[in-house]
């Protein structure tokens, strides 16, 4: 089989707030609307948080969860990736509840406490719909984001060894490859490992081709082909270090999580706008997208 491209579209997250988009999905309803139709637009896994109903700060409750992921599943074969960040006021106990009770076939696992710097992409707005979103924005300066070694394992037996859940490792800088590399030398994972490169996050590696060169190189050095990659460039770098990451064999993440943008100054309508917009790119490259299933079979997944 000729090498196919895996899109994954992360659709509303916990960094952006609902002022900041009016596009932004926040309901059950516009998370299951945009969900099926970015997975109908060509994304073979989606990435998924879940938000208060009424004031859209990020929730953890798996009931939140439940009032979408049935219609999802319903609606069309996807491969469902739930986070386990979660948000940044959340505890790590929290944050997987809803992985743990759903079971899916992916989920995301952080390799490494760190700062994560909202405020790059919530300051100098003074718009705000709902009173948390400056206090977020006051409180980020403070937030740890935190991923300890503690926190990895009990994800990878509470939600992996008990639930046959996969991972998308998401690796903010180089030294979270070598946590990796760690607990795949403890026999705590095995491949085929798939790897979500993150770059432009504040706190976490920049994002510049030099920059995605050298963690591939680590990558392919600490886990030769028993890994496969895919890159999430925050905010404008979305577009193209996905571009890069399917020129270097890797696969793509797209969504409103990472970037509210379609192209400078103009704001996406939705998720499955930069799902098609990727495809273009994609299909200009002569690369084909692939299926869920397609995407089942090259990562593992229990389907
Ligand atoms: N918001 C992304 C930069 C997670 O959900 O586990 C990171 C993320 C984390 O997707
Ligand atoms: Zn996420």
């Amino acid at each position: 089989m000729s090498r196919k491209v895996i899109i994954t579209c992360a659709i509303t997250g916990s960094v952006h707030t609902p002022s900041m988009s009016p596009h932004l999905p926040i309901t059950p309803d516009q998370i299951a609307d945009q969900a099926i139709a970015a997975a109908n637009a060509g994304a073979a896994i989606l990435h998924l948080h879940a938000r208060d109903p009424e004031t859209g700060f990020p929730s953890p409750e798996p009931a939140v969860f439940d009032q979408f992921l049935p219609r999802i599943k319903s609606a069309i074969d996807a491969v469902i990736n739930i986070s386990t960040g979660g948000g940044m006021t959340m505890t790590v106990k929290d944050r997987i509840r809803a992985a743990k009770q759903a079971a899916p076939e992916m989920a995301s696992l952080n390799m490494g406490t760190m700062n994560f710097g909202l405020f790059p992409a919530l300051a100098g707005r003074s718009n705000w719909q709902h009173d948390w979103e400056p206090k977020f924005l006051e409180d980020s300066r403070d937030f740890v984001f935190k991923n300890t070694f503690a926190d990895i394992e009990t994800i990878l037996a509470d939600l992996g060894d008990a639930n046959g859940t996969r991972f998308e490792f998401e690796c903010y800088d180089v030294g979270h490859l070598y946590t990796l590399a760690h607990f795949v030398d403890r026999g705590l994972i095995k491949g085929p490992i798939f790897i979500q490169f993150v770059l432009g996050v504040l706190g976490g590696i920049g994002a510049d081709p030099d920059n995605l060169a050298h963690l591939k190189r680590t990558a392919d050095k600490l886990f030769g082909d028993q890994y496969q990659f895919s890159v999430l460039g925050a905010g404008r770098h979305q577009m193209p270090l996905a571009t890069m990451s399917a020129t270097m064999g890797g696969h793509v993440r797209v969504g409103l999580e990472d970037n509210l943008y379609l192209r400078k100054g103009e704001l996406a309508p939705d998720n499955a706008s930069q799902v098609r917009k990727i495809r273009e790119v994609l299909d200009g490259l002569s690369l084909e997208i692939a299926t869920p299933d397609e995407a089942r079979t090259m990562l593992g997944l229990k389907g």
